[in-house]
C-alpha cells in the first residue's frame, strides 16, 4: 500500500497543470488521546531538516529517559503509554514517513502551535497552574483561519512555534510547503463553524479519559516539566471540565469516530484507503464540489 500511495502522491505532484489544492483533514479528540505524539508536528512537519527531527527525537528520549530516573517508572510501564498516533499512522500508511522532507506530499500541523502570546498577568497565572489552556479563547483561531485559507489557495506557511515549559511562542517559525494531504489536529478543531467547514474529512480520536489521563501525566511530567500534583490539580480544574464543555460535544461533526486511537488499525486502514481513492481519481470531482460523499469546503 506505502510503494503504491508513494507514486501516485508524486505523480500528482510532476503534473505541474494540476491546481494543488490540498485534501484538508481535520483531526480532533481529548487531550492525550492520540492524535499526534507531542512534538509530532515539528518532528514530522514536512519542512525540517533530518538533523533537526534526530534532535527532537533524541529530546524526547532524554526527557522520557529523566522521567525514568527521577520517578522510579519502569520503562516497560512508560512504554505501555507510549504509543504512535493517528496522524503518524496515516503518514505511515501513505508511504510517507520514509521520504525526504522536501519531497513529502503529506504535512501535518497542530492546533498546539497556534496558543495566543499570553500577556504578564496570564503568564504568571500559567505558571501557578491557573490559566485556561483548554479553553477555545486560548487558541488564536484568526491565525488559524488565516493559515488554513492560505494552504487551501496552495501558498506556502510560516508556523509559530510554541514554547510548553514557558508556555509562550518561540522566536522561530516552521515553514511548511504545499503538499497534497494536510492533517491539522487539536482538542477543539471543530468548535470554530468557520474553521470546522474548511476540513474536507473530520476525525474524532475515542480514547478513553483513563487512559489519556495516564498519558498526559507521563508526558507532562517527562516533556513539559511539570510536577505531578500541577498536572493532577489542573486536569481536574479544566481540562476535564473544558474536554466535557467543548471538545466532546464536537465529535458529532466527524465524519469518522476511532475508538482506541492508533491502535484502531482497521479503521486507520479504511481512512488511508479513502484517502487514497480520492488522491487518485478524485481530484477533479473535488474541483468539480461532490467530492466522493463529502462536501467541498466552503471559503
Ligand atoms: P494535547 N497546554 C499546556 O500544558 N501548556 C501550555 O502552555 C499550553 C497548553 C496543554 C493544554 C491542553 N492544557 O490540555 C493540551 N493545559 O496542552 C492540549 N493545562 O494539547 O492535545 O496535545 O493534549
Ligand atoms: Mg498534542
Amino acid at each position: 500500500m506505502a510503494g503504491d500511495s508513494e507514486t501516485h502522491l508524486r505523480d500528482r505532484g510532476e503534473n505541474t497543470n494540476v491546481i494543488r489544492q490540498p485534501f484538508l483533514i481535520g483531526v480532533s479528540g481529548g487531550t492525550a488521546s492520540g492524535k499526534l505524539c507531542s512534538g509530532g508536528a515539528q518532528i514530522h512537519c514536512s519542512t525540517i531538516s533530518w538533523t533537526q527531527r534526530q534532535q527532537s527525537l533524541r529530546q524526547l528520549e532524554n526527557a522520557q529517559s529523566a522521567l525514568v530516573i527521577n520517578t522510579g517508572i519502569t520503562f516497560p510501564l512508560f512504554r505501555l503509554f507510549l504509543q504512535s498516533s493517528v496522524c503518524e499512522k496515516i503518514m505511515e500508511l501513505l508511504g510517507q514517513n520514509k521520504i525526504e522532507n522536501h519531497q513529502r506530499q503529506v504535512a501535518i500541523l497542530s492546533q498546539d502551535s497556534f496558543y495566543k502570546v499570553l500577556t504578564p498577568e496570564q503568564k504568571a497565572k500559567a505558571l501557578k497552574g491557573q490559566f485556561n489552556f483548554d479553553h477555545p479563547d486560548a487558541f488564536d483561531s484568526e491565525l488559524i483561519m488565516q493559515t488554513l485559507k492560505q494552504i487551501l489557495q496552495g501558498e506556502t506557511v510560516q508556523i509559530p512555534v510554541y514554547d510548553f515549559v514557558n508556555h509562550s511562542r518561540k522566536e522561530e517559525f516552521i515553514t511548511v510547503y504545499p503538499a497534497d494531504v494536510v492533517l491539522f489536529e487539536g482538542i477543539l478543531m471543530f468548535y470554530s463553524q468557520q474553521i470546522r467547514d474548511l476540513f474536507q474529512m473530520k476525525l474524532f480520536v475515542d480514547t478513553d479519559p483513563d487512559t489519556r489521563l495516564s498519558r498526559r501525566v507521563l508526558r507532562d511530567i517527562s516533556e513539559r516539566g511539570r510536577e505531578l500534583e500541577q498536572v493532577l490539580a489542573q486536569y481536574i480544574t479544566f481540562v476535564k471540565p473544558a474536554f466535557e464543555e467543548f471538545c466532546l460535544p464536537t465529535k458529532k461533526y466527524a465524519d469518522v469516530i476511532i475508538p482506541r486511537g492508533a491502535d484502531n488499525l482497521v479503521a486507520i486502514n479504511l481512512i488511508v484507503q479513502h484517502i487514497q481513492d480520492i488522491l487518485n481519481g478524485g481530484l477533479s470531482k473535488r474541483h468539480n464540489g461532490c467530492m466522493n460523499g463529502h462536501s467541498t469546503p466552503r471559503q
